[in-house]
């Protein structure tokens, strides 16, 4: 019927569940009596095959895998191999990521710039592309948006401006995603990244922080990532609420990581080829900019402290 000849085919792990891996593949269809084939998507229930448990190799979601003794009537398979990652995000654990959404709420909460900063950071050292997506514009005048638009425009960043009380937004975010293979959707709790899942996907349902408020703190448990389908093969995830991402960086390359930062250095030269960005003569850098005392206060602390340095 239906049988792959060598029964062997490539997928990606969507999700773990218990000791179980979720992997989704493209699944070869004939269409009634006709001989028009096409490919859907179904999600198959894995073990791992004992070798990859001998040779240590961890697998996250998002990981490319080889499955083999596909069982189409049950769903059922076996991850035999796993592809070398192209990126990892460490928190939440997810593999081959190519767009981290940083969520942040307009108003409720109150923006913080550290903390804003913190998350597009944690992006910039796993070498994964930051956008921002301004959320809950429905709660500021539209001045207010564009100063915020202009704000992170400054800082090197584009945004999305997006409400789901009055779907502002919400088609160019949903191309944007479908544009990129795997997104993850980052940022503070209670800016309204399961909100915005849920906006997206309306057959996924999951639970927003409204319930989870009045069980009150640690009950918001997405403890477990899960990839859903967003259209032309789109993955998208959501992330549980951590407000503090740490930062593992060398002194010397901590300017790279600010956008506005790295162009100064990339189109010009500091005087001294290991200028800290301090007050060294002959610096390019732009002392005046928003970021740079948020910049500075971190590079002090990650000079005065044992390697390696961990902000937050
Ligand atoms: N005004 C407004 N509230 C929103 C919007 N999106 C989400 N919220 C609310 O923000 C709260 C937190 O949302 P939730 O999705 O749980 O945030 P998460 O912690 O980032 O997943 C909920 O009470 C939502 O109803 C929006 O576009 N506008
Ligand atoms: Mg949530
Ligand atoms: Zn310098």
């Amino acid at each position: 019927m239906n049988k792959n000849k060598s029964n062997k085919l490539k997928g990606i792990v969507v999700a773990l569940k218990a000791n179980f891996l979720i992997v989704e593949i493209d699944y070869k269809n004939f269409k009634d009596h006709s001989f028009d084939e096409f490919y859907e998507k179904i999600r198959l229930l894995c073990i791992r095959k004992g070798k990859l448990n001998y040779q240590g190799l961890f697998i996250d979601v998002g990981d490319i895998v080889c499955v083999e003794s596909i069982d189409y009537k049950n769903k059922r398979a076996v991850v035999a191999d796993v592809e070398p990652r192209q990126s990892f995000l460490k928190r939440p654990a997810v593999a081959n990521v190519t767009l981290v959404s940083i969520c942040i709420s307009a108003d409720e909460p109150l923006f913080d710039m550290e903390q804003t900063s913190r998350f597009l950071l944690t992006a910039e050292c796993a070498n994964i592309e930051p956008l921002i997506i301004l959320t809950k514009i429905d709660l500021i005048t539209n001045n207010d948006l564009i100063l915020y638009i202009n704000k992170f425009k400054s800082w090197g960043y584009d945004c999305i401006p997006v409400s789901i009380h009055n779907s502002q937004g919400i088609d160019s975010l949903i191309e944007r995603f479908r544009k990129t293979k795997l997104t993850v959707l980052a940022g503070p709790s209670g800016v309204g990244k399961t909100s915005l899942i849920n906006h997206l996907i309306p057959t996924v349902s999951l639970p927003t922080s409204v319930v989870s408020k009045k069980l009150k703190r640690g009950t918001h448990t997405t403890r477990h990532v899960e990839l859903f389908a967003i259209g032309n093969g789109s993955l998208l995830a959501d992330t549980p609420g951590f407000n503090r991402p740490e930062i593992v960086c060398e002194p010397s390359d901590f300017a790279f990581l600010f956008p506005e930062f790295r162009t100064q250095l990339i189109n010009s030269q500091c005087k001294f080829r290991n200028c800290l960005h301090r007050d060294e003569p002959g610096c390019v850098i732009d002392k005046d900019l928003e970021r740079y005392p948020f910049f500075r206060e971190n590079l002090e602390e990650m000079i005065n402290s044992p390697l390696p340095y961990q902000a937050g």
